[in-house]
């Protein structure tokens, strides 16, 4: 069964949307099966980022993330990296479908409320930085 690493970002947490995104995912028919709240220190989250290490926004992605606490989960499903891609919407929120969570709680590029794997090698690398394999329960 296919997992995806889901991240609640810090202006999502700040504004009490963690419920609903989680919701949203669950709805979905997603199973959560891993959950956890942190807040992640820069080498963590420049190891998340690092395909992007290049960017001139690098920088200020790795701040932002570990700014404030986030959610962290692991949700499981067939096709699940590509279905929470697809709810997640455009990663410019100004760019995303009305409906989609980046669509309808995104505040700008940075600030985009969810980060989903976007395959399934990149996913198991995701999920083991944020969760031992004990951490993720088979129910
Ligand atoms: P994704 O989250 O939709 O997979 P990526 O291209 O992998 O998008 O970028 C990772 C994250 O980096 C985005 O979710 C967003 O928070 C941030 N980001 C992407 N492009 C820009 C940009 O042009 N300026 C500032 N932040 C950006
Ligand atoms: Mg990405």
């Amino acid at each position: 069964m296919e997992r995806s690493l889901v991240l609640i970002k810090p202006d999502a947490v700040a504004r009490g949307l963690s419920g609903t995104i989680i919701g949203r995912l669950e709805r979905q028919g997603l199973k959560l099966v891993a959950l956890k709240m942190l807040q992640p220190d820069k080498p963590l989250a420049q190891q998340l980022y690092a395909p992007h290490q290049d960017k001139p926004f690098f920088e200020s992605l790795v701040t932002y993330i570990s700014s404030s606490p986030i959610v962290a989960a692991v949700f499981e499903g067939e096709g699940a990296v590509a279905l929470i891609r697809q709810v997640m919407g455009a990663t410019d929120p100004a760019q995303a479908q009305a409906g989609t969570i980046r669509g309808d709680y995104g505040l700008d590029i940075e600030r985009n409320v969810i980060h989903g794997s976007d395959s399934v090698d990149t996913a198991e690398g995701e999920i083991s930085l944020f969760f031992t394999e004990d951490e993720i329960l088979s129910y």
